[in-house]
């Protein structure tokens, strides 16, 4: 089974501090579980040439390596999975294309969007946002912690919450019946990422512990 428990999602701006590829290094010495590439912005050349030196430092490690929205820069990189937006591909021809192996990851925002066949063709689902946050303007209207338990009861998945999260919020994620984290913010603007993941990775394993 792999682990979402403490699962970084990269933005390169965010991360200008220490450099994209430092501050995944750090977030791998603090125990990050999971790391997604994710850059709304770059072209696909820069992210696969991101993606490949990522893929390089995550070698040796368990930590899998998950391309966001992009199916064609997943592949080039030999990515370990894809996550998905609700409207950024389709679920089947990423399962087609990437094979049973890989880790494929859908956001869903409602119970509603439970309901769809393709759900069976998933690993995880990324729900939330659980809170307001700058990191994606134009995000649906934060679920909460009731929202989010609302969707966990219903989900066939393993489901790793978003949105505003730091290591505060691990007890509350475990309770509403999530399985980790995904967080951008709390670990790329961290002035020591290598130290809030650590702090993250601690609170998760607590609140594992509590549930
Ligand atoms: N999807 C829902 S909220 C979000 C994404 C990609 C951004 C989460 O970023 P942060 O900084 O952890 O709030
Ligand atoms: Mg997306």
């Amino acid at each position: 089974m792999i682990d979402l428990s403490v699962y970084l999602i990269t933005d390169a701006a965010l991360c200008a501090r220490a450099g994209l590829l430092e501050t995944v290094a750090a977030a791998l010495r603090g125990g990050a579980t999971a790391v997604q590439l994710r850059d709304k912005q770059a072209s696909d050349a820069a992210l696969i040439e991101q993606g490949k030196a990522l893929k390089a430092l995550l070698r040796g490690t368990h930590v899998p390596l998950i391309v966001n929205d992009r199916l064609k820069v997943a592949v080039a990189i030999g990515a370990d999975g894809l996550h998905l937006g609700q409207s950024d591909g389709d679920v089947a021809e990423a399962r087609a294309v990437l094979g049973a192996e890989a880790i494929l990851g859908l956001s869903v925002q409602s119970r509603e969007q439970l309901e769809v066949p393709e759900l069976s063709l998933v690993d995880y689902l990324g729900v939330g946002p659980v809170f307001a946050t700058a990191t994606k303007p134009d995000h649906s209207s934060p679920l909460g912690f009731d929202g989010l338990a609302a969707i966990c009861a219903e989900s066939p998945l393993p489901v790793v919450a978003i949105g505003g999260l730091s290591a505060e919020h691990a007890a509350s994620i475990w309770s509403a019946g999530g399985v980790g984290m995904a967080l951008v913010s709390a670990i790329c603007t961290a002035s020591d990422p290598e130290l809030a993941t650590r702090e993250i990775v601690e609170a998760c394993k607590v609140a594992r512990l509590g549930s």
